[in-house]
């Protein structure tokens, strides 16, 4: 085993200082941001506009600190995968997110009632974001907010107008709420705390909901519970409507014009229904839709209709999945919630389903005839579950 630390011949001693050197002579120039012409004229920049000391900037970002890891994590995967909603819905609709959101659900009971009575967002949605976000709190990130800010700022220049933005949000939220710059932590794209929201976002849309003088996102969840209700609101929640809902497209519909009009909701239920999309309620509720549709590799495609709720949570994440798995949570806990015994068997339902699917396809012959019939139960279920929500 000696031989792991055997010195390298002589020849090769002055490749290795070079080494040595390249590594040591690169590191000091990208430890202090400050040393680059870019930087130093945002600083400037924003001193100017926001009448800010421009020290205090200097001082901030010349502790900021690259990191390589905020990169990895920004990049998109050099291989994308196939999107597989399913793959992505059982990382939320499991036990874990079920148990944690009813468990939060009894402890804050009374703040998500005032939230849902001032803001008009039911409190099983806020739980569906604060559950998909960060797991009730627990998964906040643990990135030095001001170190990631800087190397996206300027270090990945794809993003770098909106992340330069967010630094600057970042000084001014520092400097409205007296903290240091860099005491704050989060994901590694800079979103803060249990509601992840952006500084930016933390300065436009959060609230100090238990009034305690300042917005606490770190430990808590009250302000946290007030500002996701605030930000929904603001992009346009409509109290007591409906969120979204199964649909089916009639035979020989081709939807790729109705899913290319995007997220916001631009059909009217007239257009909606002339255009071959018939919601498995079989009755269209007032306000415009857009159709989603849910791609699993190996499954039909799932088609939904998307209300202006919907669009609101995308506005958190621009995402159809995302505000699916926000929503479906969300569904989740309200049962839950309200017949806690459906919240035990509702917990498992991934498992469940896919251990009976492994089972019907080993013996898929032989039993052909009871795997149908189960997996026709399991799309009867969720009728009679966006029924429910309805009702609501
Ligand atoms: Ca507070």
């Amino acid at each position: 085993m000696m031989t792991r630390f055997r010195l390298p011949p002589a020849s090769m001693f002055p490749l290795v200082f070079l080494a040595l050197f390249l590594v040591f002579a690169s590191a000091p120039a990208r430890a202090d941001y400050t040393t680059r012409p870019e930087v130093t004229a945002f600083i400037e920049e924003i001193a100017a506009r926001n009448k800010l000391d421009t020290a205090p900037l200097y001082v901030a970002l010349s502790r900021a600190i690259y990191n390589q890891r905020v990169i990895d994590l920004i990049q998109p995967p050099p291989k994308r995968g196939v999107r597989s909603w399913r793959r992505y819905r059982s990382r939320f609709l499991d036990r874990l997110h079920v148990e944690a959101g009813l468990e939060a659900w009894s402890q804050y009971e009374h703040t998500l009632a005032k939230a849902e009575k001032q803001y008009g967002v039911p409190a099983e949605i806020i739980l569906g974001i604060l559950g998909v976000e960060t797991i009730y709190g627990r998964n906040t990130g643990t990135f030095e907010t001001l170190s990631a800010l800087t190397t996206l700022a300027f270090d990945y220049p794809p993003r770098q107008k909106l992340f330069r933005a967010e630094l600057e949000a970042l000084f001014l939220l520092a400097h409205e709420q007296k903290r240091d710059p860099a005491s704050y932590t989060g994901s590694f794209a800079g979103a803060l705390g249990w509601p992840q929201f952006l500084p930016s976002s933390v300065r436009a849309y959060a609230v100090d909901f238990d009034g305690d003088g300042k917005i606490d996102f770190d430990s808590d969840a009250a302000d946290a519970i007030g500002s996701i209700a605030n930000y929904l609101r603001a992009f346009g929640w409509v109290p007591g409507a409906l969120v979204a809902e199964r649909a089916r497209l009639e035979p020989g519909v081709n939807p790729a014009p109705l899913l290319e009009l995007g997220f916001e909701p631009q059909l009217t239920p007239v257009q909606v229904l002339e255009s071959g999309v018939r919601p498995l309620s079989g009755n269209m509720p007032p306000g415009d839709a857009t159709l989603i549709d849910l791609d699993s590799p190996g499954s039909a495609t799932e088609y939904w209709l998307g209300y202006r709720n919907f669009y609101a949570i995308t506005r958190y994440n621009h995402s159809n999945f995302y505000a699916m798995a926000v929503f479906q949570l969300a569904q989740a806990l309200r049962d839950g919630h309200d017949n806690p015994d459906a919240a035990r068997s509702y917990a498992t339902p991934e498992r469940k389903s896919a251990r009976k699917s492994a089972k019907a396809s080993k013996t898929k012959k032989a039993k052909a005839g009871k795997a149908a019939k189960s997996s026709k139960k399991a799309k009867s279920k969720a009728p009679a579950k966006s029924a429910k929500q309805r009702k609501r």
